[in-house]
């Protein structure tokens, strides 16, 4: 039928995280990530002594349609701001109701997951775990681990980001390293 879409076949490679091939990258650096982290002195200095690449997404290109499913893989570098872990910026969906799924590929990290009714719930992450984040909830993740982070996800295609909320509130918990383990805490600055 015209205007059926072929099947894509990639590759994940468990040792670095990769998609391939990928059609999209994403690179977010700290300087991108104003805002986000506990200690902004921290996060000044280190942007202002050359900035990082937190993390990087590869991803297959699907039409952004109901029906399709977009899929990736995410590498979250390993480093600190102040005490706090490395992490995505973290988002709702602009569709609510749109749920996602990661699977842990390379590394150790948690997902964290807030309602905007102020439920929070974490998984801590490794390759082979599956975590199912339902619709309604926001979505970060983290990595705790000396080496990379990597995860794949699947999402709907129509789902959309909104950081918007998160830039603005933040999650009500941070993973901090204190003597040597990450270590959950609340948030002082959530809301
Ligand atoms: C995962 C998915 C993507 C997301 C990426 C980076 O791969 O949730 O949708 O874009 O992580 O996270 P963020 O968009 O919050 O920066
Ligand atoms: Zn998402």
């Amino acid at each position: 039928m015209e205007g059926i879409m072929d099947p894509l076949e990639s590759v994940i490679d468990f040792k670095s995280g990769l998609l391939k091939p990928f059609e999209n990258k994403v690179a977010r650096k700290l300087s991108d990530m104003q805002g986000m982290y506990l200690d902004d002195k921290a996060l000044e200095s280190i942007v202002n002594s050359g900035d990082d690449v937190v993390y990087k997404v590869f991803e297959r290109k699907v039409p952004l349609e109901e029906g399709h499913l977009v899929h990736s893989t995410t590498v979250i570098y390993p480093g600190k701001v102040g005490e706090e872990y490395y992490m995505t910026k973290g988002h709702f969906h602009t569709k609510e109701d749109r749920s996602e799924l990661y699977l842990g590929v390379q590394g150790e990290g948690y997902v964290i997951m807030q309602t905007k009714e102020g439920k929070v719930s974490l998984i801590r992450m490794k390759p082979g775990v599956v975590a199912y984040i339902p619709p309604y909830w926001a979505h970060r993740t983290i990595n705790i681990g000396k080496n990379i982070f990597a995860f794949f996800t699947v999402y709907p295609a129509d789902a959309g980001h909104n950081y918007g909320s998160i830039e603005e509130t933040g999650f009500p918990k941070l993973v901090l390293e204190k003597d040597g383990r990450p270590t959950i805490v609340d948030n002082p600055n959530y809301r």
